[in-house]
């Protein structure tokens, strides 16, 4: 009987190391372990005919046998039946994967704050293209060809007699184009010069903003500069202007703050003067006014315009433009906003 046992072990493993398919599996699974016809059924049936003194060592021959062929064939079955193999138990102890939330680039922080005063103020958002005319980038804004402020700002063309714009200016008469005054608007986007260093960058970001309405002077221009300083670098801010010359302005200034590092003593980030430069503003031109049909008798205007990446250096206390456009983690990562 045990030789038996053992034939039928040398046939299983034929049968099963020639079964290719999931198909020729489950037919040796059903000629040994079927529930009428199985071999090993016939074997477990026979153990009762079995006299006492040898049945207890067949029983565990079968029995042994028994565990092989369920063990072979659940090997095989993850080896030709595909998705049936056991994967890893799942530990359901273990700490999730860590989700970092994401936050807005650090100009686009900045950018939301400016625009949030100049709403606040009553002004309305513009926009325009970044792919401009020689006449709304310059002579719309009183720079005439061959006029030497074009050299002040290294221009990129493109085909078609098209250029990438150099200031955010190009919106600014676009919106007196398609409004009568008063006009109260910010302009804040994408620009490009030809320059590039720590502090400058072929691509930044501006802000500009125009006024225009009957009776508009300088002092609304130097009260609102010194509002928005104010609520950007806070309330002990004092801010002070200087002769300039821009061809869309007259008078032209520059505008600086009091030293954000030292308050106005004098150190190395002012370079001792007590101020650091902002931008730059003045009286629109009349000639502008013209160019877009304003009546220069009938209104005024003031526009000031300055580079957000400079803003947003100033706050943090970044003294590498490229930073912003480098998008490396570990700097954005320090900008939870
Ligand atoms: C500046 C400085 C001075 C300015 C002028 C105008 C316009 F179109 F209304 F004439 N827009 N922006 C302006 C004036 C911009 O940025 C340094």
């Amino acid at each position: 009987m045990q030789s038996r046992v053992h034939e039928i072990r040398r046939e299983f493993d034929r049968d099963l190391a020639g079964a290719r398919d999931p198909e020729a599996l489950e037919r040796v699974r059903a000629r040994y372990l079927g529930r009428r016809a199985g071999l090993l059924t016939g074997l477990l049936r026979d153990l009762r005919e079995v006299p006492s003194a040898g049945r207890a060592a067949f029983g565990k021959a079968v029995n042994d046998l028994k565990a092989h062929v369920e063990e072979a064939l659940e090997a095989a079955q993850a080896r030709l039946v595909p998705g049936s193999a056991r994967e890893a138990p799942i530990d359901l102890t273990l700490p999730g994967r860590v989700q970092r939330p994401g936050a807005s680039h650090p100009i686009t922080q900045v950018s939301a704050l400016i625009e949030e005063i100049f709403l606040e103020m009553g002004y309305t958002l513009e926009s325009g293209p970044q792919v401009e005319t020689d006449f709304y980038n310059f002579e719309a804004l009183n720079i005439p060809a061959h006029h030497p402020a074009r050299d002040m700002q290294d221009t990129f063309y493109v085909e078609g007699g098209l250029l990438l714009r150099t200031h955010t200016s190009p919106v600014q008469i676009r919106t007196m184009q398609k409004r009568r005054p008063p006009v109260r608007m910010v302009a804040l986007g994408r620009v490009f010069r030809r320059d590039s260093d720590i502090t400058h960058s072929p691509v930044f970001h501006q802000v500009e903003g125009l006024v225009v309405a009957e009776g508009i002077t300088f002092a609304h221009l130097k009260g609102t500069l010194a509002h928005f300083c104010r609520k950007v670098f806070g309330k002990g801010i004092r801010i002070r202007l200087r002769p300039s010359y821009f061809p869309f302005v007259e008078p032209g200034a520059e505008y600086d703050i009091s030293c954000i590092f030292c308050g106005g003593s004098g150190c190395s980030r002012c370079k001792g003067t007590g101020y650091i430069e902002m931008g730059g503003a003045g009286m629109v031109h009349p000639a502008v006014f013209e160019k877009v049909g304003y009546d220069p008798e009938l209104f005024t205007g003031f526009a000031f315009g300055l580079g957000i990446e400079r803003i947003a250096m100033l706050k943090h206390g970044i003294d590498d433009i490229r930073l912003f456009f480098e998008n490396d983690l570990r700097f954005l990562s320090q900008f939870p906003g």
